[in-house]
């Protein structure tokens, strides 16, 4: 097969039936880009020999280097099965987790995915992430098996055992789609018992429509009626292929199926039936029984299907047996050349032998087209689920939209159908590669123009080089020589800079078309996310979130090469120019206001580590400054900020990722010299339990308690008891309170960070109701908040927690974060942060009635003050958790006659100056009873938030304070001989393990552990170097956890002398922590520089 032809692949594009939209998923490194290469190279737009090789859709030059895929990218390829036809938009995507938002980017454009699976590693975690995103945007996976040479070669398994470990692979596989379709079997229960019983509410559904109405509880779960047959992988299915891609093979039962039913006289579907799975052949009876196993026999499989792979290999590769192979060539049919008959490596016949007799890309390719949806088979659940954003329902959305749904079913590519695309990510090209920039190739009259000019100018250099070899007026021969004269030289290169630094590179937009023509030229509606149609609908322009734009230019993907296009129809995946203005890095085009914005693609990865990034010459700031902006563009997952400090900073999913950002930016986007900070890493702040043991495990007595406590300093406004609470007065004396910090359990912390947008919202609500407004949420949303409450009451027991869920005064930092501020204040009645579920659910009366008396209105002023506190700890101004403040009290001493009451609010906190300076004070206690004297403290409100936020740091101060670390998990896989060197850099990182099993079939042992992120930087690759190559390890952000040791500790006991010595400078991890981050943020560091001044010299002088 040739090089196919553009007008061939636009006359493709035309038949929607025939056009397959698919993504290429696995694990990294499990040959997603070599199979790639294959599927490539059977269109002839790379040689099959260097298929495999090449790695052709990894254009990027980190990616060739370092061998990973870092950006998805998309090829249009021509396959013909029959007389049918198909257009294959491919799209390959990375493996690595760092660059997981790639593949979300690609599965939302496809209709189908390619599944690819080591045959030696077997299901590892970005395998269960890629089927779970595959899952998500219900497109349906084919499976492919490969490495399988690697079980000959490698692992050397006898045709037997290779057999029972595909087998299990095959069931590792079909357990994780298993396990996700039972969630989804129960969530879509869910979801339709919530809709009935809203129906029912709104009791506008007739009985006959809802069936189940009779019913009290339906207990089978759906699971039975559900049908689930498509679903799961199975080689007689036809959605499994076996291959090899770097050797070039691959293939399925059915073909096997008729290779031998030919030759064998069985009919291939009784073959298709029986080649995989537990059947035999009784040659005797010239009959397939089953049974395989229990007798002992050989399966079908292994007999007509392995065998030859492995005797084939055995021949080719192990014994290079000439005769041999001659012979299997006869019977297979298969010629190949002498230069690769006669090739040292025997690789290199084996898979000359191989591409012909079972061609990989044949195998796959039938697959795809036999078994993957074409866009014409979108189903209407994925359409629905795409269409309602922000967990609308899809009935709710007004008809006009709905109506869009027949224009996605239809996919009809008239001129009438309304235009829908998808931009998944933007991407940037080199302006020179774009097609109408580059030299297309030249006609044959062009050419013999060029010959001619050519030697023209050919023969007037000559003459006047024979003119100035005379020695005839030099000044002359300067003009009449084209470039040869040094001036002239110099003079080229100045004039092409300018052009060169004009042609900057553009954005082009990774897109689908889901139903309509797009043009070239043609305006379009750009949906923002929060758009929303019914607005749309109804008002005049300007519409909120609604702009229009143009699409200047249209391209055919072909990995590296564009092609331009003229127009697009629908169900087909493109390139599209002339965007970058308005859309960021994704978004929804069409011609019909109604279409509301497509849900937002969901990403796996959380961005974590972050850099500060510099110019190098302070003047290329504003380089920086764009440059950073058209990263933030171009990557859908990297994060670029301005911190309140000024810095920039970049904020990226991992390791990898962070280094293909800042190449990015130095070569691409600001093309200046950058320097990056280390990584910052977080912590957070937290106090615990007085522990029971000291640093070398003996008990401890009271005297921990008392060394903590003296890190307080009293003073005549600051009062702290032995047992915690701190009370603080205002400067100005009005104010007391008293605050003491408790440790929450670990549970409730746990819960209120993974509840942090559910407390948002409850936040919403509660300032809406402060201001006299009602927000509507969703059943959905006041259920899970009624559910949060009840497990709060069910974590927070005890004594000290009696009514501890009630008295939740507020949440923070940024009033949803994982810490509380309790109201512990004897007789000070507020309502509690349920309040206004209690609204909502129409009880009014359940709620505490708002008190009037006059601390009320400062009561925002406490939780200011709490917000600020929890924002910045004490120990390096990191952000606190799992931290409750129970204020115990709260005096005020109001002068009798105030007037205006300065309460802040969060919105004019900036009121309230003028309120406080007419209203004198008339302190009655000691000391305040000048009026005067309140101005010089400023404000009330001010100082009680101060008192606050100073009340809350010493109490925390006075307990056992801990930092806590952000710690990622990982697996690795190794053999048995690095083992010992895994352990070892773990060890050294202060990893932990998890758990270590061996994999099943293999000699491979996954290790399950945890890191801190602060130890991870270089893990990856130090991990590689010990262990040659064997082990990576990818690193997925986990948990928080508290860092065990104490940064403020020091020896005092006995034992603890003995064995840490006076100075105890042996590592705390915990104070080396902090330090770093005090350091980084310019606060004081308690260091002593030079141990023994007097001592000092240089070892090696005094032996
Ligand atoms: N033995 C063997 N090695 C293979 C096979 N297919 C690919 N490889 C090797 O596996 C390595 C990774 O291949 P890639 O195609 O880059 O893997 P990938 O899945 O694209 O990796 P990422 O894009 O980084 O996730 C390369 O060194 C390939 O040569 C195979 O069938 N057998
Ligand atoms: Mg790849």
């Amino acid at each position: 097969m040739g090089h196919t032809s553009l007008d061939k692949i636009k006359a493709l594009q035309k038949n929607p039936a025939n056009v397959r939209n698919l993504c290429i998923l696995a694990h990294v490194d499990h040959g997603k880009t070599t199979l790639a290469d294959s599927l490539v190279a059977s269109n002839g737009i790379i040689s099959s020999r260097l298929a495999g090789k090449l790695r052709y859709l990894d254009s990027r030059e980190d990616e060739q280097i370092r061998g990973i895929t870092m950006k998805s990218s998309a090829i249009s390829l021509h396959y013909a099965s029959g007389e049918k036809d198909y257009l294959i938009n491919l799209i390959d995507s990375p493996g690595h987790v760092d660059f997981s938002s790639e593949v979300s980017t690609a599965v939302r454009l496809c209709d189908g995915a390619i599944v690819i699976v080591d045959a030696v590693e077997g299901v590892c975690p970005q395998t269960q992430a890629v089927l779970r995103q595959a899952w998500l945007e219900n497109i349906r996976p084919v499976l492919v098996i490969n490495k399988i040479d690697r079980l000959i070669m490698e692992l050397k398994l006898t045709s037997q055992e290779a057999y029972t470990h595909l087998q299990k692979i095959l069931e590792q596989v079909n357990a994780v789609t298993g396990s996700l379709f039972t969630s989804k079997v129960l969530e879509d229960r869910a979801v339709k018992e919530e809709r009935a019983e809203e129906d029912k509410e709104e009791g506008d559904i007739k009985p006959a429509e809802c069936p189940g109405s009779e019913q009290v509880y339906d207990w089978s779960a759906g699971l039975e009626d559900s049908d689930d047959s498509q679903l799961y992988f199975s080689p007689d299915q036809g959605n499994v292929v076996f291959a090899s891609a770097i050797d070039g093979w691959g293939f399925s039962i059915q073909q096997f199926a008729q290779i031998h039913s030919q030759r064998m006289g069985i009919r291939a579907e009784v073959l298709l039936k029986t080649l995989w799975g537990d059947f035999y052949l009784n040659a005797k009876a010239k009959k397939i029984m089953k049974g395989a196993h229990a007798k002992g026999k050989k399966p079908l499989f292994v007999q007509l299907v392995l065998d030859n792979i492995w005797s084939l290999y055995d021949a080719v590769v192990t014994r290079r047996d000439k005769e041999k192979i001659e012979k299997m060539m006869m019977s297979l049919g298969v010629k190949v050349m002498t230069r690769d008959s006669r090739h040292s490596d025997p690789k290199v016949l084996l898979s000359a032998i191989c591409s012909q007799w079972l061609p990989v890309s044949q195998a796959v390719l039938f697959m795809v087209c036999d078994k993957l949806p074409s866009p014409l088979d979108m189903t209407s659940e994925r359409i629905e689920r795409l269409m309602s954003v922000g967990a609308r329902r899809f009935h709710s959305l007004p008809l006009q939209t709905q109506e869009l749904k027949t224009a996605f079913m239809q996919c009809s590519s008239d001129d009438t159908a309304p235009v829908i695309v998808f931009v998944s990510k933007m991407f940037m090209v080199d302006a020179k590669a774009l097609p109408q920039n580059k030299q297309r190739p030249l006609t044959q009259e062009e050419m013999g123009q060029r010959r001619e000019l050519a030697r023209q100018r050919h023969t007037e250099r000559l003459a006047a080089i024979q003119q100035t070899e005379s020695g005839e007026g030099n000044a002359q021969s300067g003009s009449t020589t084209p470039a040869t004269t040094p001036g002239q030289m110099q003079g080229l290169p100045l004039k092409a800079k300018p052009e060169e630094e004009e042609e900057k590179e553009t954005f082009v937009a990774f897109a689908r078309v889901y139903s309509g023509v797009v043009r070239r030229g043609q305006k379009v509606f750009v949906m923002g996310p929060k758009y929303d149609p019914a607005q749309g609908l109804a008002c005049l322009p300007p519409v909120p979130h609604l702009a229009c734009c143009t699409m200047d230019s249209l391209y055919l993907l072909m990995g590296r090469e564009l092609e331009e296009l003229e127009e697009v129809p629908s169900g087909n995946v493109l390139g599209i120019g002339g965007l970058e203005e308005c859309v960021l890095k994704s978004a929804t085009l069409s011609t019909s206001p109604a279409l509301p914005p497509f849900i937002p693609l969901n990403f796996e990865a959380t961005p974590i580590v972050r850099v500060a990034i510099e110019p190098k010459h302070p003047s290329e700031m504003p380089k920086l400054v764009r440059g950073m902006r058209l990263l933030n563009q171009a990557d859908p997952c990297a994060e670029v900020l301005i911190q309140e400090t000024g810095e920039h900073v970049l904020v990226t999913a991992g390791e990898v990722h962070l280094q293909r950002c800042l190449d990015d930016l130095r070569e691409r986007f600001a093309k200046i010299e950058i320097s990056a900070s280390k990584p910052i890493i977080p912590f957070r702040e937290t106090v615990i339990r007085p522990p029971k043991v000291d640093m070398v495990n003996e008990d401890l007595g009271k005297q921990q308690k008392v060394a903590v406590i003296h890190q307080v300093k009293e003073s005549d406004t600051l009062h702290l008891d032995p047992s915690g609470l701190v009370t603080l007065t205002t400067p100005n004396r009005q104010a007391t309170v008293g605050v003491r910090a408790i440790p929450l359990p670990e549970e409730v912390t746990l819960l209120l960070e993974g509840s942090a947008d559910l407390i948002r919202t409850l936040e919403q609500a509660g300032q809406a109701q402060r201001e006299g407004r009602t927000l509507d949420m969703s059943t959905w949303t006041l259920d899970a908040l009624m559910v949060l409450k009840s497990r709060l009451e069910v974590l927070l027991q005890g004594r000290k927690w009696r009514n501890a869920v009630d008295r939740i005064w507020a949440f923070g930092p940024r009033r949803y974060g994982p810490n509380i501020l309790l109201n512990s204040v004897e007789g000070y009645q507020r309502p509690s942060v349920w309040h206004c579920l209690e609204r909502e659910k129409g009880e009014k009366e359940g709620g505490a009635k708002a008190e009037a008396s006059a601390i009320r209105d400062f009561d925002n002023s406490v939780v200011s003050g709490f917000q600020l506190a929890t924002l910045s700890g004490p120990m390096c101004e990191e952000p606190l958790m799992g931290v409750c403040f129970s204020v115990e009290r709260w005096d005020m001493n109001f002068p009798t006659q105030r007037t205006h009451l300065d309460s802040v609010t969060e919105k004019d906190s900036n009121s309230l100056d003028a309120s406080v300076s007419e209203s004198p004070g008339e302190g009655a206690m000691a000391g305040a009873s000048h009026g005067r004297l309140v101005d010089c403290y400023g404000p009330f409100s001010g100082q009680l938030i101060a008192a606050v936020k100073e009340a809350c740091r010493h109490a925390f101060q006075a307990k056992p304070q801990r930092l806590m670390a952000a710690m990622y998990t990982c697996e690795i896989m190794a053999t048995a001989e690095v083992l010992g060197r895994v352990y070892g850099v773990l060890g050294k990182r202060e990893g932990r393990v998890l758990q270590e099993e061996m994999k099943e079939g293999t000699e491979m042992f996954i290790i399950k552990a945890v890191l801190p992120v602060a130890e991870s930087f270089g893990f990856a690759d130090e991990i590689r170097k010990r262990t040659s190559g064997l082990a990576s390890p990818q690193l997925v952000f986990s948990h928080w956890e508290v860092i065990s040791s104490d940064p403020s500790w020091v020896p005092t006991t006995e034992e603890e002398y003995l064995h840490f010595g006076e100075k105890a400078d042996s590592a705390n991890q915990a104070l080396k922590y902090m330090n770093g981050v005090r350091r980084r943020k310019g606060l004081y560091v308690e260091e002593k520089i030079v141990e023994h001044g007097e001592k000092q010299r240089t070892l090696s002088k005094n032996k």
